[in-house]
């Protein structure tokens, strides 16, 4: 594997699973595969997760990391060309991609959407540069329209709970939940899109306008009443995210709605089948979800975040096993 962005950079999903497992129960046992090989972990935005997740996964297949925390320290950084760079930004990223990746073997990015240019945004403008001008293998850490540590995770832990449950082809549920601020829409699009690609029935449900874009939700059901589309739910994957602009350009990266129904409270998880919660974190209480459900002994919040440092090992894994 080279670059990891898309569902399809992973191959035959049954396998991924299955290496998660190996990994899972021989964390340590990779380590020639990292000696002496370093990954540069590069931050536009926050992160608790992905930055502890991804550096330990490095750290168990024995590699050096470095971490750039670019709003914290180093130069702010010009990402348009033919730009005269006299404002706040000192250094471009076209000389900052070449001069970090002469440091590392991996690179991999943080870098969020702008939520104010959709053909920007869609386009991958940011991590784009880095594929073309890094010479290196590149790894999403969320981009603007995807975040795949976090559906490969996700889709781990689903498919953990429906072992032990033995569930044949759980249904699914990604709902929209109201939030204050504007989102992205990186983590549901990975997430319908690595669904689509697994044995579920997914089922997105959402107020109108949210829709998200169709490269992402397939063929899956598109369902505008939120009870109908949690009834006889396995699993109740919650997100909040901006609007995708996908019906009106206009309103892209806008706060369409902040409805307080669509909050997944007990009575929403009523409508389930025995359902679990599901969410990527941080997730704000009160807004997205209830304290009640997220601390429930059906909520999976912890153990996908777990799952974490697994979908980054065997990701960082398949990568050295191909430099
Ligand atoms: C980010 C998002 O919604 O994309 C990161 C989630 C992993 N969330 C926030 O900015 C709160
Ligand atoms: N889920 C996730 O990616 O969390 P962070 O933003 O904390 O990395």
């Amino acid at each position: 594997m080279r670059t990891f962005f898309n569902v399809q950079d992973i191959g035959d999903l049954g396998k991924a699973l299955a290496e998660a497992q190996e990994v899972k129960s021989n964390r340590f046992g990779y380590q020639h595969l990292g000696k002496n090989k370093t990954l540069l972990m590069i931050f536009f935005n926050n992160s608790l997760r992905t930055r502890l997740s991804t550096q330990k996964a490095a750290m168990n297949l024995g590699m050096n990391v470095i971490v750039l925390d670019v709003n914290a320290g180093a130069w702010k950084l010009e990402t348009e060309r033919g730009v005269i760079m006299d404002g706040d930004k000192s250094e471009h990223l076209l000389e900052a991609i070449p001069v970090m990746s002469s440091y590392c073997g991996i690179i991999a990015v943080r870098s969020f959407a702008g939520l104010q240019d959709r053909d920007f945004d869609y386009a991958e403008t940011i991590v784009n540069q880095f594929v073309r001008y890094s010479g290196k293998p590149v790894v999403a850490m969320e981009t603007a329209t995807v975040h795949p540590l976090q559906a490969f995770a996700d889709l781990i832990t689903i498919s953990e709970k429906c072992g032990e449950l033995q569930i044949r082809r759980p249904k699914v549920v990604l709902t929209w939940a109201p939030h204050c601020r504007a989102l992205p829409q990186a983590v549901p699009n990975s997430f319908a899109e690595w669904m689509n690609a697994a044995d579920v029935d997914l089922v997105v449900t959402h107020p109108e306008g949210y829709e998200l874009d169709p490269k992402f939700v397939g063929d899956a059901k598109v369902e505008y009443d939120q009870r109908k589309a949690l009834e006889g739910a396995d699993f109740v994957y919650a997100k909040n995210w901006s609007c995708p602009g996908v019906t009106n350009a206009a309103d892209y990266g806008k706060i369409l709605s902040k409805d307080m129904a669509w909050t997944i409270d007990t009575e929403h998880m009523s409508w389930t089948n025995n359902g679990y919660f599901m969410h990527c974190l941080p997730v704000r209480r009160g807004l997205i979800v209830t304290d009640d459900v997220i601390e429930s002994d059906h909520s999976l919040v912890i153990p996908e975040a777990a799952n974490r440092e697994i979908s980054a090992q065997v990701v960082l894994k398949r990568v050295l096993e191909n430099i």
